[in-house]
């Protein structure tokens, strides 16, 4: 296993969010090598920390003023044992090989949880939206697929969203893909519904995250009713987790952005929903300006270069990390369970450091990881495929019905190969083993490829 990390960090030293995914993957399968040393001889794990393939391209736009840019992208593919690469892009400054590594892994484990065959990608770009006119995007997104579209197909890898890609952007995105391949197709999700979408894909990463977060609960007795909940972010992820948190009589407080959070003592409300939707999805403000609105909350900023998040120190009942990776460290983690926090979910992918997530384990609060609990996204991403390849949708409660069936069913099997594996109730060892086990068995099967 150390061995395993020794080679990546020796190939790639600069990789560190991906040294630390497959750190955390490799200490729950010890157990599993043990008892299966055929694996170590078909080299499994060299295999799957090795990218099938990665794309890396130039993309050239101009801007509204006629000034030249350029951005790199890329596309990971990852894994496709159990089927097409499959997985999000992001657009966002920070992006780099080692993020998309990372998240492209993860994304490996996530897609087998789900019962769909979709095998594992990621890709993006170091664009920033953030400032930028529908126009200048609809540029950038259409000079990032006349490369894309020569390495993607509905049968081959099928990218959707994540951050900094919503439906604005699947939209120019999908539009010249079908310009350039003359051919109407599933080649993303997260499409427009008048065009191939899915119902209840904006909101099923949000509303699987409570899903599985009630699914948690219910091992303990309890419910969501009446919770006071943290949640970050106030993207794609936040606000349908919100949602769905309100509906099931939750108390939310908090939503941040990558400036600082809110901190609302009398709990987020349907209009005030409403108000960060608009807000955040067509005037594309920032958070602070809910603080303005309603006088019941606190905007705080908040310093990256802090030793924690303070949105993290508030007594609480559960927290939904759903902004970025590592926004949730040892002090953070420490500040939560003396605030009784009980419940943490992750809608991000890999919020939370190894550091925090010792503590959470050692505390035996309820702790579920990404790539368990924000499946529902992917899920019901695969759904859209299957409806697109039925040229046939299915009615919002259809789809809502499958995504609850499908959280329910990565909970139970999270629960039971933690349990064969003498750590009940440690979600991130049952995630992380039995992902790889349904991954695996595909690899064995089909040799040496
Ligand atoms: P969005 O772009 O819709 O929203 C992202 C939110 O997180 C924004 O509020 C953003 O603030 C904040 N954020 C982004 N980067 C940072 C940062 N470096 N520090 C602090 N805050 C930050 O993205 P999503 O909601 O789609 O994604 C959120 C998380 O959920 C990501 O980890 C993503 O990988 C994961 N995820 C998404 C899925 C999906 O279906 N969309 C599925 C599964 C997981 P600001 O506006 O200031 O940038
Ligand atoms: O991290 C994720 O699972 C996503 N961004 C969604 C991927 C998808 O293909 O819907």
């Amino acid at each position: 296993m150390h061995q395993i990390i020794e080679i990546i960090k020796e190939k790639d030293p600069g990789q560190i969010e991906f040294h630390q995914a497959v750190s955390e993957v490799m200490e729950s399968l010890e157990p599993v090598m043990e008892r299966n040393p055929e694996y170590r001889r078909l080299k499994i794990l060299e295999r799957l920390v090795e990218p099938e393939r990665v794309v890396m391209f130039r993309v050239p736009w101009m801007d509204d003023m006629g000034e030249i840019h350029i951005n790199r992208g890329f596309r990971v593919q990852m894994n496709s044992a159990i089927g097409p690469y499959k997985g999000g892009l992001r657009f966002h400054p920070s992006v780099n090989l080692g993020i998309l590594k990372f998240l492209a892994f993860e994304q490996v484990f996530k897609n087998a949880l789900t019962t769909l065959p979709m095998g594992g990608g990621k890709g993006g770009s170091d664009f920033d939206p953030k400032g930028k006119s529908d126009a200048e995007v609809m540029r950038f997104c259409q000079s990032f697929m006349i490369e894309l579209f020569r390495h993607i197909g509905p049968e081959t890898d099928v990218p959707a969203g994540d951050i900094g890609v919503g439906g604005r952007e699947i939209g120019y995105l999908f539009g010249m893909y079908k310009k350039l391949r003359n051919e109407f197709s599933g080649v993303l999700t997260g499409k427009g519904l008048n065009w191939g979408g899915s119902l209840i894909r904006p909101e099923a990463t949000g509303y699987g995250s409570v899903y599985f977060a009630a699914e948690m609960l219910a091992t303990r007795n309890m419910t969501l009713e009446g919770k006071s909940c943290l949640v970050s972010g106030s993207g794609n992820v936040a606000q349908y987790t919100a949602e769905k948190l309100l509906e099931l009589g939750a108390k939310v407080l908090t939503l941040s952005d990558s400036s600082g959070y809110i901190y609302d003592e009398e709990g987020l409300t349907r209009n005030k929903l409403d108000f960060v939707m608009m807000l955040k999805n067509q005037k594309r403000g920032r958070i602070s300006e809910y603080a303005d609105k309603y006088k019941s909350a606190v905007y705080t900023p908040i310093d990256p270069a802090a030793d924690c998040n303070p949105l993290w120190n508030h007594r609480a009942d559960c927290a939904f990390p759903s902004a970025t990776q590592n926004e949730i460290n040892g002090k953070d983690a420490r500040n939560l369970l003396q605030n009784g926090i009980m419940l943490v979910c992750e809608g991000a992918n890999m919020p939370t450091t190894p550091e925090g997530i010792a503590a959470f384990v050692d505390q035996r609060i309820l702790y579920a990881p990404g790539k368990a609990s924000n499946a529902g996204g992917v899920s019901v991403s695969g759904l859209e495929m299957s409806q697109n390849s039925m040229r046939y949708p299915w009615t919002r409660e259809e789809v809502d019905s499958r995504l609850k069936t499908i959280m329910r069913s990565i909970h139970k099997t999270c629960l039971e190969a933690a349990e064969y594996y003498d750590t009940p109730g440690n979600y991130m060892n049952g995630a992380n083993i039995a992902g790889f086990d349904k991954v695996v068995t595909a690899m064995v099967d089909q040799g040496l490829v």
